[in-house]
């Protein structure tokens, strides 16, 4: 089937419905269309981007290794005509790349935007899901692809009088695109992960006032942002195809080689010295240039936690504003965050900072925030950086309904129940793009979309080889890769800290380590899988 078409029931028949259209939707589009097939993709927001689009909050950037590698590498053509102008490029500038991409490539035709998919159902006789959306709208399709985003459903707080406030209140992940001015107000940010750390540099350079609320302090690192230069952009594209080689090998999608040193085997003057060369360099590059044994060793992880609340130690002017900075947890055990001018921050008059541990809030007034300690805070305006439902929170808020009228709720009350954490049992002809049991957020999220989107583009060709209707897991597949998503995250210390990633933020959510650490290993997993003529699968054939 080339295009979607109507059916009696006015109903819009495609072969493949995508929900959303951020970095995996649009390629999702790209990729089954050049398979012949035809695709609709749904998307509540005004145009593409997905998580460019919400959170384009002040200070919001590519954090990790940045441009040109956070990037589609299926075509060269975009590699050669796109000019990336810094290492960290601002939010604004992914978004123009994106657009770029959705002209070039024709995609805006098969999205409909300003339009949430509200109900997916599965029906057994026509091996068919149909989907409900926010206009009214139904349509349906062989094959349903989840690429509404592991950080996309806004983690709301819940305080005593927080909706009796009255002034404004922006979510990081939610931001307006009309502009938002801070001149002259009294700002509450609530939130230090990276959107805060990003975020509170850029508002307190023009608010009045800017009172941080701090629950947990957090590790960061400089961003080390720097201008490309046109002899950085011919190198980058002279090497092209030696770095995407490097990328694909690479255990978290980067162009690094692997990291074989080793902390505890180094002095620690040895170690202080490596660390405070990469607190230079800046980036990724404690991760990707680091030690090893980090994210294993408890001895190894204090070096660098010691190494940086040194360096927070040293910023920060104010002796008791910097030990509220202290942060107390295993370092990189919650998601690393980049920072440009965060801890300068609390030298400016116009900062201070709340360590709600210490003066937790009490209630929000109409114009205030009070706190247990300190009292009222008079506020213009509250900026929720406060995250995500991250990961599993917006296909469970879509709850999609399987087998029998079986919801995803259901299935998912205890665990995470995936295969390869793209597939559901009782799910079948349903993939998830960056879903739990996958390496999502650890890997290069564009880079990991384009594999795991040509991975299930493969088992589609193989299920109309074999006059196959439909695929899912076996119970036993679904079993066996949760065990290996927690064994490998036990010989971590990344379960002992309560994150995101573990799912501490949400109240009620189940709490282990939901992605695949294996890095890599991931993708070697998936090509086994395939090799064996997608062992662990069920099939069943077409009607
Ligand atoms: O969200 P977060 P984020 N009362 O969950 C606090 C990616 N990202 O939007 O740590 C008070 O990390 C919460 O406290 P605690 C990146 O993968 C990428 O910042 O839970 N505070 C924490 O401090 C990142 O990891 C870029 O105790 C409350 C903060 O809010 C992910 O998105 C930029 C609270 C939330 O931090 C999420 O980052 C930005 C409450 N009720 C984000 N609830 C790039 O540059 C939560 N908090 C690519």
């Amino acid at each position: 089937m080339a295009s979607g078409k109507q059916s009696n029931e006015s109903i819009e028949e495609f072969d493949v419905l995508i929900i959303g259209a951020g970095v995996s939707g649009l390629y999702a589009i790209h990729h089954f269309r050049e398979m012949g097939l035809s695709v609709r993709a749904y998307d509540g927001a005004k145009d593409v981007g997905g998580t460019w689009w919400y959170n384009c909050y002040p200070g919001a950037r590519v954090d990790g290794p940045g441009s040109p590698y956070y990037c589609y590498t299926f075509s060269d053509e975009l590699m050669e005509e796109w000019d990336w102008e810094e290492t960290q490029s601002e939010g604004s500038a992914v978004l123009e790349y994106i657009d770029h991409v959705a002209t070039k490539f024709d995609l805006r035709r098969d999205i409909q935007f300003e339009t949430w998919v509200q109900d997916a159902r599965y029906d057994d006789a026509t091996q068919r899901w149909t989907i409900e959306t926010s206009r009214g709208d139904r349509a349906s399709g062989r094959f349903l692809i989840c690429a509404s985003g592991a950080l996309s459903t806004a983690n709301m707080p819940n305080y005593e009088g927080i909706h009796d406030f009255a002034g404004e209140v922006h979510h990081t992940g939610q931001w307006p695109h009309e502009p938002v001015s801070f001149e002259g107000k009294r700002v509450a940010v609530m939130g230090t992960g990276s959107s805060g750390i990003q975020a509170i540099p850029e508002i307190a350079k023009t608010a009045d006032h800017v009172t941080v609320l701090q629950r947990t302090a957090q590790f960061a690192f400089p961003a080390g942002n720097r201008p490309l230069t046109d002899e950085d952009r011919d190198e980058a594209r002279k090497l092209w195809d030696e770095t995407k080689a490097m990328m694909l090998a690479h255990s978290g999608g980067f162009p690094h080689p692997g990291n074989e040193l080793a902390a505890l085997d180094f002095t620690p003057e040895e170690r202080n010295a490596h660390y405070e060369k990469l607190w230079k360099i800046g980036s990724f590059r404690f991760f990707l240039n680091g030690y090893n044994d980090v994210a294993t060793s408890e001895e190894a992880n204090a070096s660098l936690s010691d190494f940086v609340r040194g360096k927070i130690r040293e910023i920060v002017k104010d002796p008791e504003t910097a030990e509220k900075l202290m942060p107390d947890h295993y370092v990189m055990t919650k998601r690393p965050i980049l920072e440009d001018g965060y801890w300068e921050t609390y030298n400016r008059d116009n900062v201070e900072l709340v360590d709600l541990r210490e003066d937790p809030i009490v209630r929000f007034t109409e114009n205030s925030v009070v706190t247990a300690t300190s009292g009222e805070h008079p506020i213009d305006m509250l900026v929720l950086a406060t995250g995500f439902d991250a990961i599993s929170g917006t296909i469970l808020k879509l709850n999609p309904k399987g087998r029998g009228g079986v919801s995803l709720k259901e299935r998912w009350t205890d665990r995470f129940h995936n295969y390869l954490g793209m597939v559901v049992k009782d799910f079948p002809n349903m993939f998830m793009i960056h879903g739990p049991g996958s390496p999502g957020v650890f890997y290069n999220m564009p880079l990991g979309a384009e594999r795991q989107i040509g991975w299930i583009g493969d088992l589609i060709r193989f299920l109309d080889e074999h006059g196959y209707g439909a695929a899912e897991p076996a119970a036993e597949s679904e079993e066996a890769w949760g065990n290996e998503v927690q064994g490998i995250a036990n010989a971590t210390l990344f379960p002992k800290t309560d994150s995101w990633w573990t799912g501490a933020n949400v109240e009620g959510k189940p709490r282990y380590f939901s992605a695949y650490l294996g890095g890599g290993i991931y993708y070697m997993r998936l090509a086994d899988v395939a090799s064996k003529e997608y062992a662990g699968f069920e099939f069943e054939a077409a009607p």
